[in-house]
């Protein structure tokens, strides 16, 4: 294994550490004013994605660090190492291909002599004549109905990346099919998801790389009884599919082997939903839609992996993030998306950021010297606007944000998209430049009031601009994303595409599960002792 590079070693580190006096004592209006050729300067133009990164609080010397850093750390290196098949998934010793699973149509990815394109291209293929099937009514339910109603059931990685899609993608479904969706153990939510619903016209597709989470295996069987006790049991080979890396658990679980739609180990869950997890996906808009968005991932993919580092889209993005939380502090990272289309992308996101660069040891086993990946939120625009863009404008804390806009509107109602664009741009122009108090002032304002309404600004965003909505732009979307997470975790000589973290609460439940049933208690602290008492005597109540 390649050893992690102390990026804090480095002199590009220490160059940032005196870049960020220079920009402490500066302002984005100064920055603005020296330099008109800015905004041009630091917009780019990358797979129908116009991304403006002016806004930012760097300036040229900044950048060239930050350039020096990737360059010290082995970003490069490292991604050339991902996209050849390398095993950089260290801690779980897998390659990591998701890559893979968008290589065009005839393309060969070949790894230890064995051409994974071509494994990728089968499934695909499977998924592309059952999706057909489905959307012609050539395959129906067992009463002979066609299948209108997916019922997704899928948790994390399954799940995220689906759903968003499904919302994303509204526009690109075909009329008169839909998706449900159903993750959490919380029975609530597959009462809330099977509502309503016509067992006869409903297919469900059981996500589960490992078809062992305890979540999904919970849900697909409370979805099976509900089928089965409707339809007979004749209706789980009709009405029931599977995705996962585990033929075995499938079969067991009753579904047929032709109706389980592979992937393999070196895909993340939350690096899936371009994989069979995005069934879904393909049923809604169909497979040609689907290798569009496959070429939207593709086409970002080809831009990380060949554009000079300067010009490199989610190399700068990443290190932006680095620059942020290493040199003026910022905890978090703010995703605007002014589209309710795109409103679970932040969710998406927080798992991608988040469960990959979350990490505190390099990938070489040692504790990281400066702070990782940041705490991701968000929620769409305008919503924001009106609670928590207070805290934005006017609070103490600095939160970058990716402000998120698609120019082409997303419904009929054109002179609303004005008003949604319009919120989008002017929030980012009042962000970066405020109101100071001589302009509060000279506009009237009272005196006594001056100091509440000025606007310090100085608060950075990236402008990230779609020219429409589409399976394409979706898919270069989320792979810039994947990709400037990817440059992070280089940086920090992290594993970013491991998740202990996450397996923890995986083990811990099931102990507790069997005690909250009456099962053996075993040594607990007073406070989860006393609470899984009191679950006890209330259990006791009901069941
Ligand atoms: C993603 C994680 C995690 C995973 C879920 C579901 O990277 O590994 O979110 O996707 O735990 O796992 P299964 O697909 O195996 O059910």
């Amino acid at each position: 294994m390649d050893p992690a590079v102390d990026p804090t070693t480095t002199s590009a580190w220490a160059a940032l550490g005196a870049d960020a006096e220079r920009i402490r004592a500066t302002t984005l209006r100064a920055l603005f004013a020296n330099d008109p050729g800015r905004a041009e300067a630091m917009t780019y133009e990358v797979a129908g994605i116009c991304a403006d990164l002016s806004k930012n609080l760097v300036d040229d010397g900044v950048i060239e660090h930050l350039l020096d850093l990737a360059r010290a750390t082995g970003v490069e290196a490292r991604r050339d190492a991902m996209f050849r098949g390398d095993r950089i998934n260290t801690s779980e010793d897998r390659r990591v291909l998701h890559i893979a699973l968008r290589i065009p149509p005839g393309g060969s990815l070949v790894v230890d002599g064995h051409d994974v394109a071509a494994d990728v291209a089968a499934v695909l293929e499977s998924m592309g004549d059952f999706t057909d099937a489905v959307r012609s009514g050539a395959w129906r339910g067992v009463t002979g109905e066609r299948l209108t109603t997916i019922v997704n059931i899928g948790i994390g990685g399954s799940f995220l990346g689906p759903k968003m899609a499904a919302e994303a993608l509204r526009r690109s479904t075909a009329a008169g099919l839909s998706a449900r969706f159903i993750a959490n153990v919380d029975g609530a939510d597959a009462e809330r998801a099977l509502s309503g619903l016509d067992p006869a016209t409903t297919l469900v597709v059981v996500s589960s790389k490992t078809f062992t989470t305890l979540e999904t295996m919970a849900n697909a069987h409370v979805v099976r009884d509900w089928l089965t006790d409707a339809l007979g049991e004749g209706a789980v080979a009709r009405h029931m599919v599977a995705v996962s890396t585990n033929a075995e658990a499938v079969a067991a679980f009753g579904i047929d082997a032709g109706s389980m739609f592979g992937f393999w180990d070196f895909v993340g869950g939350r690096y899936s939903m371009d994989s069979a997890i995005g069934l879904s996906t393909m049923l809604l808009i169909g497979r040609e839609g689907f290798a569009d968005m496959l070429a939207g991932f593709h086409a970002m993919d080809r831009h990380f992996a060949t554009a000079p580092l300067e010009e490199n889209l989610p190399i700068l993005l990443g290190l932006l993030r680095i620059w942020y939380s290493g040199f003026l502090g910022a905890q978090s990272l703010g995703v605007m998306p002014y589209s309710s289309d795109l409103g679970e992308l932040p969710a998406y996101l927080q798992q991608l950021e988040m469960e990959s660069n979350g990490k505190g040891v390099t990938r070489d086993g040692r504790p990281v010297s400066a702070d990782t990946g940041p705490i991701v939120w968000g929620e769409p625009g305008t919503d924001g606007q009106h609670s928590f863009y207070q805290l934005l404008h006017q609070g103490t804390r600095l939160v970058p944000l990716d402000l998120i806009g698609v120019l082409a509107p997303l419904s009929e109602h054109h002179a609303s998209h004005d008003q949604l664009m319009a919120n989008l741009i002017a929030q980012a122009e009042a962000l970066a430049f405020g109101r100071s108090a001589e302009e509060v002032a000279a506009a009237g304002v009272p005196s006594h009031q001056v100091a509440f309404r000025t606007f310090p600004g100085n608060r950075p965003s990236t402008l990230l601009l779609l020219d429409e909505l589409t399976p394409f732009s979706l898919g270069a979307l989320v792979a810039l994303y994947e990709h400037e997470v990817f440059t992070q975790g280089a940086v920090w000589g992290i594993d970013s595409f491991d998740q202990w973290g996450v397996e923890l609460g995986k083990a811990l439940a099931t102990a507790v599960a069997d005690e909250l049933v009456g099962g053996p208690r075993g040594p607990h602290d007073a406070s989860t002792a006393a609470a899984i008492a009191r679950y006890r005597a209330a259990r006791a109540r009901w069941a």
